[in-house]
């Protein structure tokens, strides 16, 4: 199996976007790597992902923004140091792409946002299946089981512009993979990762692989933890984290084009939520997965992709085990263990005609909700597990990426889907109004099912007289509400309750931007204004939580420049900006991230570089009170604030990079917009935003052989 074979993978992922511009993959560089296992110095020759030497002689750096490759995608290695502290999970990671944010609700497993679009209107894949977290408040979002250390490549895709990868990703595309080994002989690969850092801040990471022309075995594990972090004003914030995570996959390649790989993962953690009323005292999640991939020669017909994947999320929270109650009334202790069994499949085929390239395909999926409860300490494990939710989809979808010009594509995308939802409960909980108790549940062994469409097409045009490629997309999806809309809500204004009153979501965008590059320059700006029909809010204001379909209106951008100054400075800005407008009452729409901006400027020469990154963020005065998802919610205006941090790396030599950094290095106090208000059980007055890291220092060592 050979290079190409990655590359024309990574193409028939993304036809309309890669077929004519093959974006830079950074998988090359910095690879993982520690120092722990220097005993396989042995193992140094075969290193599979070939070193250059232009990649040798480029100076090590910490990535404090990533940039935008091409039109709407960004392509990054998430093994790369990156600032601030190296991420623990996926929402971590993904704070660094501009036009990200994230709901915080301890240290650990907070919830991306992408142009303040939270919760299904993303779409997040790991190795091309879902994993769909099982707790009704999200403690486990899908990016909670994520460590990016253990991934090769992220891609983004941002806004309604693909529909290759499952139905209802109205807001963006996430796509964390593993990408094959190749090996042209016998030989082997290890890398492997330490971090340590503030508030016993402890993480190490081994990804190793065997192989030759015919197949290798990859193994990869990890932990992480971290104790209770500290903000600006000194004060212990409820935090700490522990996790570990372990995936085996065995690749066999009879020839360099065609490839079948057996997947096996497992993990698990804890965390302490400062926002919440219990804490995530289990995160088990078992993972299987079997791809085939075959490339073809000599007629249109490119490559046949099949996937199957079987995710498993079981999550125990309680208000005992991590956190000593407290307060004006001792609550009783208690436990809630939930459980999400999610099957699915895609099958996929690249054909290739003159100036056209088709990508033709179906995908399923079927998942299964369970549930069990207990009064006092672990009493739920005595209990029986009921079923409360079942989800089926299945759906076909074709994008077709036509070169008319040298300089100009149309790519087009559609895609039916055809869903199918069961409401099991028996019974659900009566709320307020009910006092608590058990009520007979109106739409017990009601199904509900729909078919529903989503189409994309974009025209991108190289421009002659610049260095550059403009864009215009125009985009619609319309969602399935998901488990935590259908499910979570105590009841739904109108109907007898939110499974039977929340329509789909209805998003039509368009998208346009422009994407710059010369010798020492990039620049790029990427924009958005859309209209949300039935957009699903969640209203706080009443009794318990009340779920309704709303319209909205959005509109937003994100822009970034990378200058190199002299031979040895570069400067790097990035800005976005979010806004939305609930057009059904004339107020804002909840949950907007403020004006966000970064700048950073690098030194770097020889086999180091320093660096000094600064982010400013604006106030966010835009808000509706008691409204917002099924997680958060707004609560008052936040204030601005600005941040710096600096950071350093250094090549000891080919094989082992260190890199440092202090974040927050003025340690101020300061808390984000998008956040959960700290919980009344340790200490916290209601409505108080829970306070970001003080000063946090770190250091990371990078091994590869
Ligand atoms: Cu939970």
């Amino acid at each position: 199996m050979s290079r190409n074979m990655c590359d024309r993978q990574a193409r028939a992922r993304l036809p309309g976007i890669f077929a004519v511009q093959p974006a830079r993959l950074h998988w090359q560089a910095a690879h993982a790597a520690l120092l722990v296992l220097l005993a396989g110095g042995a193992l140094a020759d075969e290193h599979h992902h070939a070193h250059s030497l232009e990649q040798f002689s480029l100076p090590p750096r910490v990535i404090t923004a990533v940039q935008q490759d091409s039109p709407l995608t960004i392509i990054t290695n998430p093994k790369e140091a990156r600032q601030p502290i190296p991420a623990s999970d996926g929402a971590d990671y993904l704070k660094t792409i501009p036009g990200f944010s994230a709901v915080r609700s301890g240290g650990s497993n907070s919830d991306p946002v992408l142009r303040g679009m939270f919760g299904s209107r993303l779409k997040l894949l790991t190795n091309g299946g879902e994993m769909l977290g099982a707790c009704p408040s999200r403690m486990d979002a899908p990016s909670s089981y994520i460590a990016p250390q253990n991934f090769d490549q992220l891609t983004v895709i941002k806004g309604p512009q693909t529909v290759a990868w499952g139905p209802g990703a109205s807001a963006g595309t996430i796509l964390f993979d593993r990408l094959p080994e190749s090996f042209d002989e016998p030989g082997s690969r290890l890398d492997a990762t330490v971090v340590g850092g503030s508030n016993t801040r402890r993480d190490m990471q081994v990804d190793g692989a065997i192989g030759s022309r015919e197949g290798y075995l990859r193994l990869s594990g990890n932990r992480s933890r971290s104790g209770d972090y500290k903000d600006g004003n000194g004060d212990r914030v409820p935090s700490r984290w522990n996790k570990w995570n372990t995936d085996l996959a065995l690749g066999w390649t009879p020839d360099d084009d065609t490839l079948l790989e057996l997947s096996v993962g497992a993990g698990d953690g804890e965390a302490r939520y400062a926002g919440r009323g219990m804490d995530g005292s289990q995160f088990e999640r078992e993972s299987l997965g079997l791809r085939f991939e075959r490339q073809f020669h000599g007629g249109a017909l490119q490559e046949l992709e099949a996937r199957v994947y079987y995710n498993y999320a079981d999550h125990v929270m309680d208000n005992y085990s991590l956190r000593v109650p407290s307060g004006m009334m001792m609550p009783h202790p208690m436990a809630s263990n939930v459980d999400r069994r999610t099957l699915g499949m895609r099958l996929a085929s690249t054909w290739v005609w003159d100036d056209l390239e088709l990508l033709a395909g179906a995908d399923a999926q079927r998942n299964t909700h369970r549930t069990r409860n207990g009064m006092g300490i672990d009493t739920y494990r005595q209990q029986p597990w009921v079923k409360d939710a079942s989800f089926s989809q299945i759906g076909l979808f074709s994008e077709l990426t036509w070169s008319r010009q040298d300089d100009q594509r149309l790519i087009g995308g559609m895609r039916l889907d055809q869903h199918h939802v069961e409401d099991s409960r028996a019974t659900v909980s009566g709320g307020m109004h009910g006092g608590g108790h058990a009520m007979p549940n109106p739409t017990a062994g009601d199904t509900r099912r729909e078919t529903l469409p989503s189409a994309f097409l974009r025209l991108e045009q190289d421009l002659s007289s610049l260095p550059a490629t403009a864009y215009v997309g125009i985009g619609h999806v319309q969602r399935f509400p998901d488990y935590w809309e259908l499910f979570s809500p105590n009841q739904s204004l109108g109907a007898v309750n939110a499974f039977d009153g929340i329509d789909p979501e209805r998003t039509t965008q368009l998208d346009v931007g422009l994407q710059y590059k010369r010798e020492g320059m990039e620049a790029w700006i990427s924009g958005y204004a859309g209209v949300v029909d039935d957009f699903i809010l969640f209203d706080y204001t009443g009794m318990g939580s009340n779920a309704e379909n709303i319209d909205a209106q959005i509109m937003g951008a994100e822009t970034g420049v990378a200058l190199d100054i002299t031979d040895n400075w570069q400067a790097e800005t990035s800005l976005a900006w979010a806004w939305g407008r609930n057009r059904s009452d004339g107020e804002a729409l909840p949950q907007m991230p403020p004006l966000d901006a970064r700048v950073n400027l690098t030194y770097a020469r020889d086999n180091w570089s320093a660096g000094a990154l600064w982010r400013v963020v604006a106030a966010q005065s835009r808000t509706a009170d008691g409204k917002g998802n099924v997680t958060s919610r707004d609560f008052g205006d936040s204030s601005g604030f600005g941040v710096l941090s600096i950071n350093a790396a250094y090549r000891f030599s080919g094989e082992i990079t260190g890199s440092v950094g202090v974040d927050n290095l003025l340690d101020k106090a300061y808390a984000e917009h998008l956040n959960l208000a700290g919980n009344g059980s340790f200490g916290f007055p209601a409505d108080t935003r829970i306070n970001e890291p003080g000063r946090t220092l770190w250091a990371k060592l990078d091994f590869s052989f």
